[in-house]
């Protein structure tokens, strides 16, 4: 399987988050992709390149483009505001306050532009946003070049990541991108997969009215897990896109003979939707020594993962999102496509 991976993701890092009552250095971190990328050419997975530039057009029809336009000026609007370090919102335009109106100051922008304060900002973090979507779409012209799968080592991710908000480490929603432009290159029907442990609130939110796109979410529930304010398995899409978007919220702690029954059920319906594309939103923070999360896979799973989505029989384009325990990364992650390969 070729990899698609850019060098410039390092340049988001350094960043800090909020998590409980303190900055920290951001969970995730350069080091995810480096040790993925190692893992690829320690096994000999196949060739790793660097993806080509590609414009915002497709980006444009997944995303409000007023977004797209304010990501690459918000580290330059946060120097000219005299400060330095880490850019994150802190404040929403909730329930009772005017969300109609876009404000001016950078402070008030990047709250308007979000749903948490997880997607922070350094300097360099538009180009590796940038090289995280331009590698999403690399990926996804190798399938259209006949592939029977493709490797988008993304970073950062994208899954939380809607039409027109960032959060929870996510910009541009990189799987969505890759849909749009599946169907926009011959696709006349994508299904998503997305197995990280978080649900993927942003891609449920851009396809949830559109029935060329089912998304299948395999999470944590929302009720106790982050991000809280979507995932619920009575979400089932709307209008023309009823029934074509699937949850299955699972409790802490759930192991794999119960996430694999989930993923069971997950693939029978994409099989129903017959696509001509998967793209599978690729999380390993299900992962039993995950930092931030609670399910209890094993890192051999991740291979029977790996070789149940193969039996699918489909071209099969795979977007890197989350897996913060660092040191078991690559194994796990890589763990997933040559358990693909191998079937
Ligand atoms: C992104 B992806 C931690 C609070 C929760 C958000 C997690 C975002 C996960 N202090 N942080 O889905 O892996
Ligand atoms: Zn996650």
């Amino acid at each position: 399987m070729k990899t698609i991976f850019s060098p410039r993701h390092a340049r988001h890092s350094g960043n800090l988050e909020l998590c409980g009552n303190e900055l920290v250095p951001a969970f995730e971190k350069p080091s995810r992709a480096e040790i993925i990328r190692k893992r690829i050419d320690a096994i000999g997975l196949g060739p790793v390149d660097e993806p080509i530039e590609h414009d915002l057009a497709v980006a444009a029809k997944v995303h409000d483009p007023a977004y797209l336009d304010f990501l690459p000026t918000v580290y330059p609007e946060w120097e000219k505001s005299g400060r330095t370090g880490t850019a994150l919102p802190f404040v929403w335009p909730t329930r009772g306050l005017r969300g109609d109106v876009v404000p001016q100051a950078i402070d008030a922008r990047l709250g308007y532009y979000s749903f948490d304060a997880g997607a922070t900002f350094v300097k360099g973090t538009w180009e590796a946003v940038k090289s995280s979507h331009d590698t999403a779409l690399t990926a996804a012209r190798l399938l259209h070049a006949g592939e029977r799968a493709a490797f988008a080592l993304c970073r950062p991710p994208g899954h939380h990541a809607g039409r027109a908000f960032m959060g929870g480490y996510c910009y541009i929603n990189n799987a969505a991108v890759a849909a749009q432009w599946l169907l926009d290159n011959g696709a006349g029907r994508v299904s998503i997969l997305d197995i990280d442990y978080h649900h993927g609130n942003g891609t449920q939110q851009i396809f949830y009215a559109r029935s060329d796109v089912q998304v299948v979410n395999l999470h944590a529930d929302p009720l106790v897990e982050y991000p809280h304010f979507l995932g619920h398995a009575d979400e089932r899409g709307e209008g023309g896109g009823e029934g074509f978007n699937h949850n299955f919220p699972m409790p802490f702690g759930t192991r794999f003979g119960d996430w694999s029954a989930a993923l069971d059920k997950g693939c029978e319906l994409v099989a129903s939707h017959a696509p001509d594309v998967l793209v599978v939103s690729l999380g390993v923070d299900t992962f039993e020594r995950d930092p931030i999360s609670s399910f209890k896979l094993k890192s051999a799973d991740y291979l029977r993962i790996g070789s149940r989505i193969a039996k699918l029989g489909l071209p099969t384009l795979f977007v890197m999102e989350g897996g913060y325990a660092v040191d078991e990364i690559g194994v796990n992650a890589v763990g997933v496509l040559t358990g693909f390969e191998e079937g």
